[in-house]
């Protein structure tokens, strides 16, 4: 990390802090430094984590992002990333989401967890099912805080990969983990299937999705503790809305509705 980068980081998590709070978006950082890395901008993302906390919000967990070819085409970026959730993101289900405190919102079909008890050098799925207490559908609402939902991997990370909100679904897949990755997901906008897919998008298994992650955070001495929530990557590309719209995510045995006001 170069020293006069290093001094423009905590400005950069100022900047997007100012995006978000005035829905104003701004210009990528790439374009004005080309050498802004990947290890920048996770020390950005980590200042805004800090900052968040300042400001009294709570940790709620985390995101993987990029973890499926279709969302990697979405935005042009072909790698996965990571992010964290605050408590103050979560959208019960069924309320309206809200545009008006966004710049330009879309909303992508996820797999998510809710840790049971901490987990701790996990190296394979099977490590896994008993340390989770839900898995099952959630959506994610995104806004970047850049022009036109345009950036690179060093950017994206810096905005702590566009996280926005998300809607916790109620059906719990933890009995059905052998077939999980194949249980089919469809994302209707007005009544219109615009996305198909299937959680296997993520990486093979969203589980292996959670896996990087606990390896991710492992490296920094963070451990998943019990109550936290892993969102573990759109399975197919994200959709924009609009007020007006009404969005419905389809799985067995589940449907997520909401408006969009
Ligand atoms: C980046 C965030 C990606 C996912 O699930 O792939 C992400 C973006 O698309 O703005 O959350
Ligand atoms: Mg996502």
């Amino acid at each position: 990390m170069s020293h006069s980068i290093n001094s423009h980081l905590s400005q950069f998590a100022e900047a997007l802090f100012q995006a978000r709070t005035h829905k104003t978006p701004i210009v990528q950082f790439t374009q004005t430094m080309p050498d802004f890395s990947i290890e920048d901008a996770y020390a950005v993302q980590r200042i805004s984590l800090e900052a968040d906390v300042g400001r009294g919000k709570k940790v709620a967990g985390y995101k993987m992002g990029l973890t499926s070819k279709a969302k990697q085409r979405d935005v042009n970026v072909f790698a996965p990333i990571a992010g964290y959730l605050t408590t103050d993101l979560e959208i019960a289900l069924g309320d309206p989401l809200e545009t008006a405190s966004r710049i330009h919102p879309r909303v992508e079909p996820e797999i998510a967890v809710v840790i049971k008890r901490s987990i701790a050098g996990a190296k394979r799925i099977a490590d896994l099912p008993h340390c989770l207490e839900f898995i099952g559908p959630a959506i994610e609402v995104l806004d970047s805080r850049y022009k036109d939902f345009t950036f690179r991997l060093p950017d994206v990370i810096a905005d702590n990969t566009s996280a926005s909100g998300f809607i916790m679904g109620s059906t719990n897949y933890l009995n059905r983990l052998d077939d999980l990755a194949l249980l089919g997901v469809a994302l209707k906008s007005n009544g219109e299937i615009l996305e198909t897919g299937a959680p296997a998008a993520v990486l093979g298994n969203p589980l292996i999705s959670l896996l990087k992650l606990i390896q991710f955070l492992e490296k920094q001495n963070l451990l998943l503790e019990a109550g936290q929530v892993v969102l573990t990557g759109a399975i197919t590309a994200s959709i924009p809305v609009k007020p007006g719209d009404w969005i419905e995510m389809i799985m067995p045995n589940s449907v997520m509705r909401f408006s969009v006001v």
